[in-house]
């Protein structure tokens, strides 16, 4: 299993020019909205560690344990990601997963995307990406845990901003340049807006959002982005 996830201390940039909150709404919120309302009721299917018998045992007490102190999930919650996991592909996902499974065997990205709760975002194969080991979307059971534990309503802020900045970073070179905004914003737009209307969203986001003026947005920059934009904890999030 990785490491818990980062947590990143952002101290308080100067205050940017005032454009930059509808620009951050625009850019950074709405579009990783998720389909809301799709939670999924599993009641008394919640597989459990502790059954006995001729039952499978999903995970061992250590396992439980090592994936409970790296995410914000209860062990049933932990249980309810692997039987979510499992159903993606039940011919690849065993039952039953060793330490060495739950981090090699892994879903294809084509069909995570269409998780119901994924499939409408037009950042899925980014998220995907950014969560993957790989670097190509392909997700292994801590990969999907880590995910699901990142956008779940535990999780904080700082989290959420770093997995967040790490979508957006398209060419993954640990900054949000002009090239990134210009990604994003064909993914946000299809073709609503022209490619000069592009360019100059994405001058104006640099302009009033880089405060150094290296040209491009590093993480404590883009979180003061995102910190003008109130709707960011409330989209990004999945429930499962
Ligand atoms: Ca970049
Ligand atoms: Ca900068």
């Amino acid at each position: 299993m990785q490491s818990c996830c980062p947590v990143l201390s952002c101290p308080g940039l100067a205050s940017p020019g005032p454009g930059l909150a509808w620009l951050g709404a625009a850019l950074f919120c709405q579009s990783l909205s998720v389909s809301r309302g799709q939670q999924l009721v599993l009641p008394s299917l919640i597989p459990s560690s502790h059954k006995m018998g001729n039952k499978i045992v999903t995970f061992t007490e250590q396992q439980l344990d090592d994936y409970q102190d790296c995410t914000f999930f209860t062990r049933k919650e932990i249980l309810r990601v692997h039987k979510r996991f499992r159903e993606l592909r039940p011919d690849l996902v065993p039952r039953q997963m060793t330490e060495g499974q739950a981090s090699s065997v892994k879903v294809p990205r084509e069909c995570i995307e269409k998780m119901p709760e994924l499939r409408e975002n037009p950042f899925r194969r980014r998220i995907c990406e950014a969560f993957s080991r790989d670097g190509l979307g392909n997700l292994s059971f801590e990969d999907f845990l880590d995910a699901l534990s990142v956008f779940s309503e535990q999780a904080p802020r700082d989290i959420k901003v770093f997995y967040a900045f790490k979508i957006y970073d398209f060419d993954q070179d640990g900054f949000i340049g002009h090239a990134d905004l210009m990604s994003c914003l064909t993914t946000m737009t299809k073709n609503e807006l022209s490619p000069e209307e592009h360019q100059q969203i994405a001058d104006k986001v640099i302009e009033e959002a880089d405060v150094d003026g290296d040209g491009k947005l590093s993480i404590l920059e883009f979180e003061h982005v995102i910190l003008r934009a109130p709707d960011f904890l409330s989209t990004f999030h999945i429930r499962i």
